[in-house]
Order: structure tokens, then sequence, then C-alpha cells
């Protein structure tokens, strides 16, 4: 918490370039509806390729907002200084997306039958995205070494705190059927195939062609192409692609790069020994 570039919510840090006490007062009080559909990661774990792909399953197949609307206005994060400007001008039904643990949401989420979508990702590949981030975003604190960055990761003294506690509050039986698991590892492995979850989750269908379009455009290298899903419209200053793109890298198992056998076995003990009394098991844990 002691860092400027971060204002505490909740004992959460968050980045003060996209939060501040109205954004979280507007976020608070967001009438949530039943036909939103909510899009929750933490932080690196697919947030971006969500707001790519969401607009055009939810809209037939139609990819105009994701040619014509910066991804931070298309598909708003909630609890952001955007939302309140956009909200309004959303389609319905509306997508949205957070990084909010479960229990901080709005008090209309909970009452409302808005569905979520949680997408998940083997945290040491988020951990090595939000490394990179954190170097060519200057309104995060630098991330120091890599090794010196797992550590602040582990402990969650990071943006939204720790990924266990994240990824424990969101499996909350209370949301029964209104939430669908995913990850980022199955949309490396089969797009489609995941779309195609999704899009039964939400009761929605698309011609097999209209969901080629909508597999292809979101497609990492269109994706990087793509100056509305690029982050190319948020200035040098602020964000540096030079020294690191948003859109990095695009795979899973890139954390094999950068941990040492030491530090790997250190990572999978604290995240092993945090999820040892829930029954919580992800592809990548026989990794
Ligand atoms: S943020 O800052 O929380 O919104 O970041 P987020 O969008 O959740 O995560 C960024 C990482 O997602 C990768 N990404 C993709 N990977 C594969 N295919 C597609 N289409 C795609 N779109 C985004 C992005 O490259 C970041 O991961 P890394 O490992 O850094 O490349």
């Amino acid at each position: 918490m002691r860092s400027v570039n971060y204002i505490e919510y909740h004992g959460l840090m968050l980045p003060k370039e996209s939060h501040n006490a109205d954004s979280l007062q507007y976020f608070e009080k967001l009438s949530v509806m039943d036909n939103d559909v909510i899009v929750i990661t933490y932080p690196k774990s697919g947030t971006t390729w969500m707001q790519e792909i969401l607009p055009p399953l939810l809209h037939g197949g139609d990819l105009t907002t994701v040619q014509t609307i910066p991804n931070w206005d298309r598909v708003p994060w909630m609890e952001e200084t955007r939302a309140s400007l956009v909200m309004d001008k959303l389609h319905s039904p509306r997508a949205m997306v957070s990084h909010m643990p479960y229990h901080l949401m709005p008090p209309t989420f909970f009452t409302s039958k808005a569905k979520v979508i949680y997408v998940a990702r083997n945290p040491k590949d988020v951990s090595v995205s939000s490394f990179h981030f954190h170097k060519m975003a200057s309104f995060l604190d630098d991330p120091g070494s890599f090794e010196e960055f797992i550590d602040k990761f582990l402990a969650g003294n990071v943006f939204f705190g720790k990924w266990t506690d994240h990824v424990k509050s969101w499996r909350n039986p209370d949301l029964g059927d209104r939430i669908l698991y995913i990850t980022y590892e199955e949309m490396i492995q089969d797009l489609r195939g995941v779309l195609e979850r999704i899009l039964n989750f939400l009761g929605r269908q698309l011609s097999s062609e209209a969901l080629d379009c909508v597999v292809n455009n979101g497609m990492f290298k269109n994706m990087k192409t793509n100056s509305m899903s690029n982050y190319s419209l948020v200035p040098e200053d602020i964000m540096n692609s030079k020294t690191s793109p948003f859109l990095r890298k695009g795979i899973a198992g890139d954390w094999k790069n950068h941990f040492s056998a030491e530090l790997n076995a250190k990572f999978t003990a604290v995240i092993q020994e945090e999820l040892k009394d829930t029954n919580i098991k992800f592809p990548w844990d026989e990794e």
C-alpha cells in the first residue's frame, strides 16, 4: 500500500491510473441486470481476449464494435474510471469485465441473475506476463528483478492481491450454475471449442461461418494488428510497447523461460499450500 501508484480498496492495491474514489463508488452502486454477462479475471489471465470475443458472440457475430471501439470502452471494467462514461452506451445484453474478488461485487450482482465467465490462467504465466507489464506500464511500480517480483506476487503485494485468494473467492457455491469456469490454456488449445461452451452457457447460437469469423478475429496475430485491442492508442509514456508489447507472446508455458528450478519449486509449494484445503484442480497442476 505504500506506493504512490496505488489506492487501497478493502485491503487491495488498485492502480490510481484507472481507479479512484468516484469509480469505486460507481462500481458499488452499479445496477447489475439479469442479462448482463460479466467476465472475471485475475489481471493478465485473458481479459483483453474476452473483450475481443464476447461482443460478437452476444451480437450475432457482428464485429463492428471490435473494429471501432477500444477494448476498455467496448467491454468496460466495472470498477474503472471509464465505466460511468460508457456503461449506458452498451448494447443489451451488456458485457463487462472485472478483476474484483467475489465478496467485493456490488450488492445488485448478488440479487441479479447475471452470468459470470471466470477465466483462470496458470499463475506462473500470469506472473511472467505481469512482470513484463510492470516494466512497460509507467503507472505500476517497478517490478525489480524477476525473483523479487515473484516474492511480491506470491505475497499478494501486487494489484488485486493474491492470485490464490482471487481464485478461491470465485469458487463460492452460491454462484451455482450462474458461473462458467474456463482457462486461458483451453482457449489456446481449442478456441472454437471454448467459444461453443460459452455460447451454450449463455443460451445463444451462431452459424458455423460466423463462429469461424469470431475465432479468426480472436487469434493473437490478428488482435496484435487491431489498434482497438492492442493498446497502441495509449500514449507511450503510459504504456511503452517498445519495452514490452501489451500483447506480448500470447502462449502457454512461457514461465519455463523465466523460472529457475528453485524458483519453480518455491512457487509451486506456495500455491499448493494455499489451495490445499480446497478441491480446486487446474490442468497445469501436474506440470
Ligand atoms: S489485463 O492487463 O489484466 O487486462 O491483461 P489480460 O488481457 O488479462 O492478459 C494479457 C495477456 O493475455 C494475452 N492475450 C492473448 N493470448 C493469446 N491469444 C490472444 N488472442 C490473446 N489476447 C491477449 C496477452 O498477450 C498477455 O499475455 P502475455 O503472456 O504477456 O503475452
